[in-house]
């Protein structure tokens, strides 16, 4: 590891300690709700689980595994896990909360496409005794409406994505951006957290920001659409997620300049396309997300059922990787 990047990686590791000791830490909530199954002497086990989980879609390699990830440690614990897909639209997603409150779940695990419009639904599902978990993305609702949120703290992200930009510009670049799904909590705080870090760098300019929807074919059309605009003039990409860098990498090369020379590129996930990019000097770093929320997720469910004290937020614990390492890491990457 070069010498740079090691004191980067501290500066970085140091500001991520910082506010976390004061302003992050989880605060306990030891209040299940009504009906939530605090049985003095019957300690339920996951094999008495029945779990509702309403999935947003499958928009990228990051959802696929998130999924697979939910589905295979049901099946390891013996869960009875009842799964809808959404696909992409919340009020699939309201339906299956609504389905899964009338089928009476032990929870029900949420997450949310957007972070707004969600206030109605949770309500009934308190009213019915059915805790909700939001696991990857937050739904700004009042707290009494959720048990607990399980996923990564964006906002973090879109900073570190700014400090490694940052980094590989020497603080001058022409950026554009590629948004994730309008609306969606990822796509807000990332949004907000490289802005915050970028308001320090005079020579950083944003020059375009769009959403290409967390996906692949999005991010090609949208990446072609500046490349017009703007030409030779862009210096970086900042892609909220892998798929969207993956598909502007296309465009990059399809207007005839070099992704990750040319045109510098940070994204976020960490998922395994992201490391066979940066292999083929495409990609310049990946913020990772971890989505193997499974065996959390149920852990976490099971304590709701009986009753035990929860955090309100468990937060993921993640990492950030750079080309020079891609080679060794991504036979170890699970997705
Ligand atoms: O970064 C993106 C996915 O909500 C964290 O959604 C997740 C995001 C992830 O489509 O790839």
């Amino acid at each position: 590891m070069k010498n740079s990047r090691i004191l980067f990686l501290v500066a970085i590791v140091v500001s991520l300690l910082g506010p976390m000791a004061c302003s992050q830490q989880p605060t306990l909530s030891s209040s299940p709700q009504p009906g939530s199954g605090q049985n003095s002497n019957t300690e339920k086990g996951y094999e008495d689980l029945i779990i509702g989980y309403a999935q947003l879609g499958a928009e990228s390699e990051w959802r696929a595994a998130n999924t697979i990830s939910i589905k295979e440690t049901a099946e390891e614990l013996g869960v009875e896990l009842r799964f809808l897909d959404a696909q992409q639209k919340q009020e699939n997603q309201i339906e299956a909360v609504r389905k899964f409150i009338v089928q009476k779940v032990d929870v029900i695990g949420i997450s949310p496409i957007v972070e707004t419009g969600w206030d109605e639904v949770f309500q009934e599902a308190k009213d019915a005794g059915v805790p909700i978990i939001l696991v990857d993305r937050r739904a700004a609702v009042p707290e009494d409406l959720y048990v607990s949120y399980l996923g990564s703290d964006f906002l973090e992200e879109g900073r570190n994505a700014a400090r490694i930009m940052a980094y590989l510009t020497n603080g001058k670049a022409n950026i554009v951006e590629l948004v994730g799904t309008i609306g969606s909590a990822p796509a807000n705080d990332r949004y907000t957290g490289f802005r915050e870090i970028l308001a320090g760098y005079r020579g950083m300019k944003i020059i375009d920001s769009q959403s290409g929807d967390f996906t692949r074919a999005r991010g090609r059309e949208v990446m072609a659409v500046f490349l017009q605009k703007y030409g030779n003039k862009i210096t970086a990409l900042y892609a909220h997620n892998d798929d969207m860098a993956l598909g502007a990498i296309q465009a990059i090369e399809e207007y005839g300049l070099k992704p990750g020379v040319d045109i510098k590129i940070v994204s976020v996930d960490a998922a395994r396309g992201a490391f066979e990019a940066m292999i083929e000097g495409k990609l310049n770093a990946t913020v990772e997300c971890n989505p193997l929320l499974g065996p959390q997720f149920f852990e976490l469910a099971l304590k709701v059922v009986n009753g035990e004290p929860i955090p309100k937020w468990v937060p993921s614990i993640e990492s950030i990787f750079f080309p020079e390492d891609a080679s060794e890491v991504l036979p170890t990457r699970k997705y």
